[in-house]
């Protein structure tokens, strides 16, 4: 079977996972906490990251890189657009999610999860703060003016770009925050109903129970 190397925690193997679940692929998660990894591990992944995917001798780091091939191997149910706008916007918001949103959520999911839950320390509430009221806003806006109505980013299904986003909303979660509903309405609704997907609701469910809150 093939194995997933990683933590759910991590944003990148968590998107993996949701792709994997998505598609119904059978994996084994065979943790690597990322930042000490073993020796052995650098040969899988130069960069020295995860998640990396491991099928026999056949090998791929990155999260992006992992997806783009499970959609080959695994067309069905395909979960990029075929339409050439519709993949490139797919793409970008992809590459934004795992870019931009990540950095500007790491700072609050660092102190809230990683000081508070898992090291059992108290968090720099001031730099959350910070981080929460210029850095995160102006990342918001920009989803609230593309978040759809309803659905899913692009296109008519659940795709590549509702899976990027969704893993960066349990990030903001685990950080302990939320979205603005007053504020963001569109993006608050899109983000609720991502969470509720089931291949999401799923991961958060046994991570939350492999991490209760402090
Ligand atoms: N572009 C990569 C990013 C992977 C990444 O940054 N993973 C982090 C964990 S969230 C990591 O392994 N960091 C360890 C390090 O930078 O040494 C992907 O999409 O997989």
């Amino acid at each position: 079977m093939p194995v997933v190397h990683g933590v759910s925690p991590s944003p990148f193997v968590r998107k993996v996972r949701i792709f994997m679940a998505e598609k119904g692929l059978p994996y084994e998660l065979e943790p690597v906490m990322p930042g000490n990894v073993p020796e052995a591990f650098k040969k899988l992944s130069p960069l020295k990251k995860v998640p990396v995917y491991q099928d026999g001798e056949f090998c791929l780091p990155d999260s992006s890189v992992i997806c783009a091939f499970l959609e080959r191997a695994h067309p069905e149910p395909a979960l990029y657009p075929t339409e050439a706008r519709a993949l490139g916007r797919a793409l970008w918001f992809e590459e934004y999610a795992d870019t931009k949103i990540v950095e500007v959520l790491t700072p609050v999911f660092s102190q809230r999860f990683i000081q508070r839950v898992l090291f059992k320390q108290a968090s720099d509430e001031a730099l959350v703060e910070q981080q929460m009221t210029t850095l995160v806003p102006p990342v918001f806006d920009y989803l609230e003016a593309e978040a759809p109505e309803d659905g899913w980013m692009v296109g008519d299904e659940f795709g590549i770009a509702d899976v990027a986003f969704g893993t960066t909303f349990v990030h903001l979660r685990h950080g302990g925050e939320t979205i603005d509903a007053s504020r963001w309405p569109r993006l608050a609704a899109y983000a609720a109903r991502v969470l509720a997907r089931e291949s999401i609701a799923t991961l958060v469910a046994e991570e939350e129970a492999a991490f209760p809150a402090a």
